[in-house]
C-alpha cells in the first residue's frame, strides 16, 4: 500500500486500487456467476452457493440471470472467485490493514440488473458483529459503476463511528434483510464510480449505501470480506446462547432455547465460510 493509500484509509475509510483485476477477470467472474444462476433456475447442482432472487424483478428481465439479485458463497469454489481471493497482492493489501493471518469469511457476486433496488445507508458490522470488528470488505466493479447504475456511496471518515442502530428496509422489492441507519446524518456521502477492474476496499465500520440501477444494463460487483484469524464469529458459535443473542441482536425476536428445527435451519443458511487467504504474511495457495 502506498503512503497515499495508507492515508486515505485511516483518513476515510476506504481506499480505491485503480485497475486491480483484468477484462478476463471481470468477464470470468461474471461467466461463472451466469452459468450458476442458470443451473439454478434449471433446478441443477449449484453446489455450497446460495442463489438470491430479486424480490421483484424488472419485468424486461427474461433470463434467469436477469432475475437474481445476488449469489453468496462463492469464495471458496475453485476458479475465478477462490483466484481473486487468494490474488498475492489482495493478501498483500490485507496484511497491512488485518496483519500476517488473514481469512476471507464471506462472498457475494451482485447483478444489479437494471430497476433493482440498492441498498440503504448501513454498516456492514451491524450485520457481522464480530470480535475485533475490524473487517475489510473488497468490493470488485465487474462492470462499470457510474451515478446511474446504482454505485456504492461511502461517507469518508465514518470507519471511526460505532455500530448505529437501524431501522428495517420496509421498500417493496427490498432484499431480505436490509436495514437502514437513521440517525446520523450522511449528507457529506460520496459515490464511488469505478471502471471494471477498480477495486474499493473499505472498514466495515464505514457508512456505505448503493442507489437504484436507473441504467439500461447490470451494475455487477464481486463483493468479498476479510477478517484476521481467529476472530469470533457469533453466527458459527456452537453455544445456541450466543447464536440467541446474535439473532436478537439483528432484530429476531426468538425464544430460548431455540427450538432445534430452527436452530438446524439457521445454521444451514450462515453465509460465513472462514477460509485462510495468508498466514505468517504469505499467501495461502487455494
Ligand atoms: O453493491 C451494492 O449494491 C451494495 C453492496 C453493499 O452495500 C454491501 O455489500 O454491504
Amino acid at each position: 500500500m502506498t503512503e497515499l493509500e495508507r492515508e486515505s484509509w485511516e483518513r476515510d475509510g476506504f481506499v480505491v486500487v485503480p485497475g486491480f483485476a483484468d477484462a478476463a477477470m471481470c468477464a470470468a467472474l461474471w461467466e461463472r456467476t451466469v452459468a450458476i444462476s442458470r443451473a439454478a433456475d434449471g433446478g441443477g447442482d449449484v453446489g455450497d452457493t446460495q442463489v438470491v432472487l430479486e424480490p421483484i424483478p424488472d419485468p424486461s428481465a427474461g433470463l434467469p440471470e436477469e432475475k437474481v439479485g445476488k449469489v453468496f458463497r462463492l469464495h471458496h469454489v475453485p476458479g475465478p472467485y477462490a483466484d481473486l481471493a487468494h490474488d498475492p497482492r489482495l493478501g498483500e493489501l490485507l496484511g497491512e490493514l488485518l496483519g500476517d493471518d488473514v481469512d476471507c469469511f464471506l462472498s457475494q457476486f451482485i447483478f444489479k440488473n437494471r430497476g433493482a433496488l440498492g441498498q440503504p445507508w448501513h454498516q456492514d458490522a451491524w450485520y457481522f458483529r464480530m470480535e475485533p470488528s475490524n473487517q475489510v470488505g473488497a468490493w470488485l466493479a465487474v462492470t462499470e459503476a457510474t451515478r446511474d447504475n446504482g454505485p456504492l456511496w461511502v461517507l469518508p471518515g465514518s470507519h471511526r463511528e460505532p455500530v448505529h442502530d437501524v431501522e428495517a428496509d420496509r421498500r417493496p422489492g427490498a432484499q431480505l434483510g436490509y436495514v437502514e441507519i437513521t440517525d446520523h446524518d450522511t449528507g457529506d456521502g460520496v459515490p464511488v464510480l469505478l471502471d471494471p477492474g477498480d477495486l474499493l476496499l473499505f472498514h466495515a465500520h464505514l457508512l456505505h449505501r448503493s442507489t437504484d440501477n436507473a441504467s439500461g444494463a447490470p451494475r455487477a460487483a464481486m463483493v468479498l470480506h476479510f477478517g484476521a484469524m481467529g476472530t469470533h464469529d457469533p453466527v458459527l458459535d456452537p453455544d445456541p446462547a450466543v447464536l440467541v443473542e446474535f439473532l436478537r441482536s439483528l432484530g429476531m425476536d426468538v425464544e430460548e432455547p431455540l427450538a432445534p428445527a430452527f436452530e438446524v435451519a439457521v445454521r444451514a443458511n450462515v453465509r460465513n465460510r472462514w477460509v485462510p487467504v495468508r498466514r505468517a504474511g504469505r499467501t495461502v495457495s487455494r
